[in-house]
């Protein structure tokens, strides 16, 4: 259930929540899976760093991103899971699938997050190719994982 009138004393000095007994649940898209097991590495360090349990972090596989918004809402109708990190590489082609798919995934877990009141957290990198994707995996733009967690965790300043 969300909460939004928190009194000021409830922030720690990062602003950020106790996150030892939160629940996390990942879905992970296949397909460009190197770069999106990095992600999740990313995202899964940094839930460990800021104190999540290793034992409440879930982590579920989909095969492409376009299926990201079902295993979202798969977790996030669960009374067990706090929030979701949807994580995912579309890398541009020929065609404009990368469009569609990308518009699909912004909106499905838009929705997703409204219907179960719930944090859903976009963590797709939408690229022109396969060196930026890596770029924002690790790279020189950093770890795109790591800032979905990090949103995540800020998200559960709403989450009682
Ligand atoms: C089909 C497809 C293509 C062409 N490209 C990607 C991609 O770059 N990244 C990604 O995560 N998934 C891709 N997919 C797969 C779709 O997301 C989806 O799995 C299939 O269309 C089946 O619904």
């Amino acid at each position: 259930m969300a909460s939004a009138l928190k009194n000021l004393s409830s922030y720690n000095s990062d602003n950020l929540p106790d996150i030892s007994g939160k629940k996390f649940g990942l879905v992970v898209a296949e397909w460009n899976k190197e770069i999106t097991d990095t992600l999740c590495k990313g995202a899964y360090d940094t839930l460990l760093q800021h104190g999540a349990k290793p034992e409440n972090i879930y982590r579920n596989t989909v095969p492409g991103s376009f299926e990201l918004t079902l295993g979202a809402q798969f977790l996030a109708q669960s009374n067990e899971i706090d929030v979701v990190i949807a994580l995912g590489v579309v890398i541009k082609g020929e065609t404009k699938h990368d469009d569609y798919i990308c518009h699909a995934v912004a909106q499905g877990l838009t929705q997703v997050g409204l219907k179960f009141n719930k944090p859903v957290i976009f963590g797709l990198v939408t690229t022109n190719d396969e060196q930026q994707a890596w770029d924002r995996a690790g790279g020189k733009h950093g770890n795109k994982g790591v800032e979905a967690a990090a949103t995540a965790i800020q998200m559960l300043n709403w989450v009682n």
